[in-house]
């Protein structure tokens, strides 16, 4: 695909278009006049800035700084074939996948008690940055308030959301939020579209109840996702749900490299392979291991905890299952309207939509979430759910041989 056929995608503010980063070539913020702050040298600085082959680079950032356009291009794909050489070594510094973007997943707001609707206020920053993506390599991801997924957002039904959105000065894009939970035009993603350094805010009224995605929805939207730009809005129904011991916010989501899973170092999107619908990673909030080494969700025998789950897609149905377990119940689809179905053991979550299951712990050990398309888990999908407490021999036992 050649440029101009994906202009139309990447106009930037001033009506001037780049190219997408998937094409790899861009303009220096000198090459375009009135362009607020998008720019190649930091895109630069944060890849090639570690690699030994530092005088081509240098060379071809001087020439960005002439003012002319400049392939920032090859850089991923010289370092992916690399393998064992020394700058492959460096790019395994600690400073590479310092930054983190997963989401705590027992970070939820508490539930809604009060009986009357109110006016909710959600001010969502939209926020591009280098992160880790596993422990060998980091990935530019574009986040809402710097999380993937973005924040929980929880009210009651009738209420009143207000959302202000700002996109960072820094930003190199244009950024909006479509809320499924709203009824409207494209959820608010006109009303909220930002250049870098704008904001924006609109109100939609939270008339139907359920567990509802938001993401980001400028052209191309299937990158703005897959780039970490989603989240969920819980609008919960009058007296709320059951309450349950813990609750835990998990969302499965997709990123399309163009070095393949495992690579090492900055890695590239690629806008072939997202258009193709082939992910070389699997995530769950965020990043390759983010629910096993980092956040692992913990809880009690006698426990019932209570996922809400969500898939940011942009593309792949998820099989949401818990090893060793079964959902007792499952509000299907997010509807909080009917009564869960019971005694689950997968459950389909379609890209862009949303489950909540509910598990009551009885047996002692470490549980693993995965997408049952297993061939997932070795592209990095899974969460460690450790369960704590006395053994329930009547329940689970080995026989003595
Ligand atoms: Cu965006």
């Amino acid at each position: 695909m050649n440029r101009s056929e994906r202009d139309a995608s990447w106009e930037l503010p001033d009506g001037d278009a780049v190219a997408p980063p998937a094409t790899r070539e861009v303009r220096s913020e000198e090459g375009i006049e009135g362009v607020p702050a998008i720019s190649r040298r930091s895109l630069l600085a944060g890849s090639v800035g570690l690699t030994l082959g530092s005088l081509a680079v240098s060379q071809e950032a001087s020439a960005q700084n002439a003012g002319g356009t400049v392939r920032v291009a090859e850089h991923g794909a010289r370092h992916a074939n690399r393998v064992g050489s020394l700058s492959q070594r460096l790019y395994s510094l600690p400073s590479v996948v310092a930054d983190d973007v997963a989401h705590d997943p027992s970070v939820v707001p508490p539930s809604i008690a009060r009986q009357e609707a109110e006016i909710v206020r959600v001010d969502l920053e939209t926020v591009e940055k280098e992160a880790r993506l596993d422990e060998r390599a980091s990935f530019r991801f574009w986040t809402f308030n710097g999380t993937v997924p973005g924040p929980f957002v929880r009210v009651r039904v009738g209420d009143t959301v207000e959302v202000y959105l700002k996109n960072r000065e820094d930003s190199w894009l244009m950024h909006n939020v479509d809320f499924h939970a709203a009824t409207g035009p494209g959820g608010g993603a006109e009303l909220t579209s930002c250049a870098p350094g704008e904001a924006k805010a609109f109100r939609f009224k939270a008339q139907n109840p359920g567990l509802y995605v938001y993401h980001c929805a400028v052209p191309p939207v299937a990158m703005h996702v897959a780039n970490g730009m989603y989240g969920m809005i819980l609008v919960e129904p009058e007296g709320g749900l059951p309450p349950v011991d813990r609750e835990f916010y998990v969302m499965q989501g997709e990123i399309y490299t163009n070095e393949p899973f495992g690579s090492e170092g900055l890695l590239n999107e690629d806008y072939d392979k997202l258009l193709n619908e082939r992910p070389e990673y699997f995530v769950l909030n965020g990043h390759v291991s983010a629910l096993t080494d980092h956040y692992p969700m913990k809880a009690n025998v006698g426990e019932t905890v209570r996922i809400f789950f969500g898939n940011g897609g942009p593309n792949h149905v998820s099989s949401f299952h818990v090893i060793g377990e079964i959902f007792d119940r499952v509000y299907l689809n997010g509807s909080v309207t009917k009564p869960p179905q019971t005694d689950v053991q997968t459950v389909v979550v379609p890209a862009g939509g949303s489950a909540i299951v509910e598990l009551k712990l009885e047996v002692p050990g470490r549980y693993v979430l995965v997408d049952h398309s297993l061939s997932r888990v070795e592209r990095g999908l899974a969460g460690w759910l450790d369960v704590e407490g006395e053994e329930a021999p009547d329940i689970f036992e080995p026989i003595a041989s």
